[in-house]
C-alpha cells in the first residue's frame, strides 16, 4: 500500500479538497455535468486548538481549498448555511474553530442547520487526546466524566458527531460526515471535534484515500403502493390542496410541482421554506399558509378535503398550530424524503423524493382534474396586497409600516431580486406580502435566529451572484449580529440591507400584549434604562465600510434600493418604522399557539387566557 505521511489536519484538508459533486451546467442544453468541490472552502477563526494544526494545513492548500476569515464563529457558520440553502444543498461550506468559546459560538448555528436540515461541516478544536497538559486553557472539566469536552454541546444539534482522537479516525469519520450531509433525508450539520494534538500528529495515510470522489445527492424512489394511495386519494377528493414546503426546492421539484398543479387543477399554498418554489405570479399559487398566511390560502385550507404536504415538516406556523385544516372530512397525505416527517400528524406517508413522486403520481392520474380553485379569490388577494403595500405618503414625523417598506422594495427591484430574512416582524410580513419570482425568497424560519440576516445575505450572494440580494433586518437583529458586514466589505460581496428601526423588539412587544402581558422589556421605551438610546445605524454601518444612507420616506427608500444596484460593497438603508403595526390585515393570519399564563392579576390576562382556551378547543391533535 502506498502511503503518504501527513498530519491529521493536513490529511483532512487534502481529503476535503478532492470531494466533488456534479452540477449540471446551465449553458449546456444536454445537461453536461460539471465537477465542483462539494465543500466550497472553510471559514476559519483561529485560536488555541486549531491555529497550529488546522491553520498550517489550510495554509498549505490555500490555492486548492480556500480559507476565509469572518468576525464571529456563529455568523461565519450562518454564511455557510445560507450558501448551502441557496445552493439547494448541492454544495456546502465548512467552519473551523478554536476550542472552548470558539466552538460553543457555533452551537446556535449548528442548531439552526439541524432544524432546517441544511448541511454544514463543523471542525471544532478539542482538548488534548493525550490529556498530558490538562487542564488546558478554555477546557471544560466534568467532575464525573473524563471524556466530556465543550464540544459535547454539539451532540444534540449534529446529524453526525465524531471526536477525532486518533489520526486514522479520519479514514472513517470524514466519509461518514459527508455521507450524512449529502443524504437528502439525513441532511444536517456534521461535527468533527478535532483534538488539537491529533491535528498535529503525523500518520501514514493510504494514498488511495485522497483519490477524488464524487458525491451524488440521491433521489430516493417512493414505494409504488404509497404513490397509488396518493393517487387514489386525489381521485376521491373534490377539494385537494397542496402545501409546498422547502423539500420541493431541495428536490429541485419546482417545475414538476408547477406542471402537477396545472395538469390536475390542484391549488398550491406555501410554507416559509417553500415560498418561491412557484413564482407568486403562478396561477395556481394562492400564497402562504397558516399564521401570517394569505386570506386566499387560508380559505382554501379551511375547506380542503385532501391536504397534500410536499416536503414540509408541518410546523405550527404552517398549520395554524393545528387549527388550519379544519374540514372534519379532510384527509392528510405527506410526501417527504424523510420518513420521520412523512408520518407526522398521522398523515398517509409517501416516503420519497418530491420530484419523482409528483411525476409518477401525475402519470397515474392521467388527465384527472379537480375544479375548485377560485382564480378570482387569488386575484382579489393579490390586489389587496398591492393596496396594503402602497406608499401612503405619510406626513413628516409619521412612521411607515413594514408593509409599506416591502412595497417600496418590491417596486424598486425586479425578477432577479431575492428577499431574505430570519427573525422579527419581517419574516411574517414577507411571507404574507413579498411577491417573489421563482427562487426569489430565502427565509430562515426553522430556527428564526436573530442575527442570521447579514451573514446569511453574504452566503446567499456568494451562492447566487446573479441575484440582487435584499436583506431585511430589524434593529434588534442588527444589534445582535452585524459584524460580517465588514467581511462582506473586505470580500466585495454586495447586497442591500433594509434596516427597519422601530426602536426595539416590535414583534415580541405585540406578541406580549396579545398574550395578555404588559408592554415590558421589548421596545426601548419599556426597558429599564437610564437614557433612551439614539443609535446611529447609518454611522455604524458606514464605519464598517458599507455604503449607508437613511431613508426619510418610502419614496427615498425606493430610490436608495434602486441606487444600490451595481455597488461592489453592501448598501445599508435605514428607515424608521412603526412598531405598532404587525404584518396581518383583512382576514389574513391564523392562530399561533403561544402559552398564556393561567393565572395573573389583570383583566387583560384573564381575557387572553379565555381566548387561548377557546382556540385550544379547535386544535386537531391527531391527524
Ligand atoms: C437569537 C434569538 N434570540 C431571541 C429571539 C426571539 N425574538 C424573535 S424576534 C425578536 C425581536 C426582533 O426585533 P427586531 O429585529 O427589531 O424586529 P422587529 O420585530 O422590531 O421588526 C426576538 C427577541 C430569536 N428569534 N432569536
Ligand atoms: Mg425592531
Amino acid at each position: 500500500m502506498t502511503t503518504i505521511r501527513l498530519t491529521a489536519a493536513q490529511a483532512m484538508v487534502k481529503w476535503l479538497s478532492v470531494q466533488m459533486t456534479t452540477t449540471a451546467s446551465s449553458s449546456d442544453a444536454a445537461g453536461a455535468q460539471k465537477l465542483e468541490r462539494y465543500i466550497d472552502g472553510m471559514w476559519a477563526i483561529f485560536g488555541h486548538g486549531n491555529v497550529a494544526g488546522m491553520g498550517e494545513a489550510l495554509h498549505g492548500l490555500r490555492e486548492e481549498f480556500p480559507t476565509w476569515r469572518g468576525q464571529n464563529e456563529q455568523t461565519m457558520a450562518h454564511a455557510a448555511i445560507a450558501y448551502a440553502k441557496a445552493k439547494k444543498r448541492t454544495r456546502a461550506m465548512a467552519v473551523t474553530t478554536s476550542i472552548g468559546p470558539g466552538a460553543t459560538n457555533v452551537v446556535t448555528a449548528a442548531a439552526l442547520a439541524h432544524v432546517n436540515r441544511l448541511p454544514l461541516l463543523i471542525v471544532a478544536g478539542d482538548v488534548f487526546a493525550t490529556r498530558r497538559p490538562d487542564p488546558v486553557l478554555q477546557q471544560v472539566e466534568d467532575f464525573g466524566d473524563g471524556t466530556v469536552s465543550a464540544n459535547d454541546c454539539f451532540r444534540p444539534v449534529s446529524r453526525y458527531f465524531d471526536r477525532i482522537t486518533r489520526p486514522e479516525h479520519l479514514l472513517t469519520a470524514l466519509p461518514r460526515a459527508l455521507r450524512t450531509m449529502t443524504d437528502p433525508a439525513e441532511c444536517g450539520p456534521a461535527t468533527l471535534a478535532f483534538c488539537q494534538d491529533v491535528q498535529c500528529e503525523a500518520y501514514d495515510y493510504p494514498e488511495a484515500f485522497f483519490e477524488p470522489r464524487v458525491w451524488h445527492i440521491r433521489r430516493p424512489q417512493p414505494d409504488s403502493r404509497e404513490v397509488e394511495e396518493l393517487v387514489a386519494q386525489i381521485r376521491a377528493a373534490e377539494k385537494p390542496l397542496i402545501v409546498a414546503g422547502g423539500g420541493v426546492i431541495y428536490a429541485q421539484a419546482e417545475a414538476a410541482l408547477a406542471r402537477f398543479a396545472e395538469s390536475h387543477g390542484i391549488p398550491v399554498i406555501e410554507t416559509q421554506a417553500g415560498k418561491g418554489a412557484l413564482a407568486q405570479s403562478h396561477p395556481m399559487n394562492f400564497g402562504a399558509s397558516g399564521v401570517d398566511g394569505s386570506a386566499a390560502a387560508n380559505a382554501l385550507a379551511a375547506e380542503a378535503d385532501l391536504v397534500i404536504g410536499i416536503g414540509t415538516r408541518f410546523q405550527d406556523f404552517t398549520t395554524g398550530s393545528r387549527t388550519l385544516f379544519a374540514n372534519p372530512e379532510r384527509r392528510l397525505v405527506s410526501v417527504n424524503v424523510a420518513a420521520y416527517d412523512a408520518e407526522k400528524h398521522g398523515a398517509l406517508a409517501v416516503t420519497g423524493d418530491a420530484r419523482v413522486t409528483l411525476e409518477r403520481a401525475s402519470e397515474s392520474l392521467r388527465g384527472h382534474r379537480a375544479h375548485w380553485a377560485d382564480a378570482d379569490a387569488r386575484t382579489r388577494w393579490l390586489a389587496a396586497v398591492t393596496e396594503h403595500c402602497r406608499d401612503r405618503k405619510r406626513p413628516a414625523g409619521e412612521r411607515p409600516s413594514d408593509a409599506e417598506v416591502i412595497g417600496a422594495v418590491q417596486r424598486a427591484t425586479g425578477e432577479d431580486a431575492a428577499a431574505m430574512c430570519a427573525a422579527g416582524t419581517m419574516p411574517g410580513a414577507l411571507k404574507l406580502l413579498w411577491q417573489p419570482s421563482q427562487g426569489g425568497y430565502h427565509m430562515e424560519y426553522g430556527f428564526s435566529c436573530m442575527g442570521y440576516e447579514i451573514a446569511g445575505a453574504m452566503g446567499l450572494k456568494l451562492a447566487c451572484p446573479e441575484r440582487e440580494v435584499i436583506c431585511f433586518v430589524g434593529d434588534g437583529s442588527y444589534m445582535m449580529a452585524n459584524s460580517e458586514l465588514a467581511t462582506a466589505v473586505m470580500r466585495r460581496i454586495p447586497f442591500t440591507v433594509v434596516l427597519t428601526d422601530n426602536r426595539g423588539y416590535g414583534c415580541i412587544n405585540r406578541l406580549q400584549q396579545g398574550c395578555g402581558g404588559q408592554p415590558f422589556n421589548n421596545l426601548y421605551a419599556d426597558c429599564n434604562v437610564a437614557a433612551q438610546p439614539e443609535i446611529d445605524y447609518v454611522a455604524h454601518a458606514a464605519a464598517m465600510g458599507a455604503h449607508a444612507v437613511k431613508a426619510a420616506t418610502i419614496a427615498d427608500l425606493e430610490e436608495a434600493v434602486a441606487a444600490a444596484r451595481g455597488r461592489d460593497v453592501p448598501t445599508v438603508i435605514v428607515i424608521e418604522t412603526d412598531a405598532g403595526e404587525g404584518p396581518g390585515f383583512g382576514e389574513a393570519g391564523h392562530w399561533w399557539d403561544v402559552a398564556v399564563p393561567e393565572t395573573g392579576d389583570t383583566d387583560r390576562l384573564e381575557q387572553a387566557y379565555a381566548a387561548y382556551l377557546d382556540h385550544q378547543q379547535r386544535q386537531r391533535l391527531v391527524n
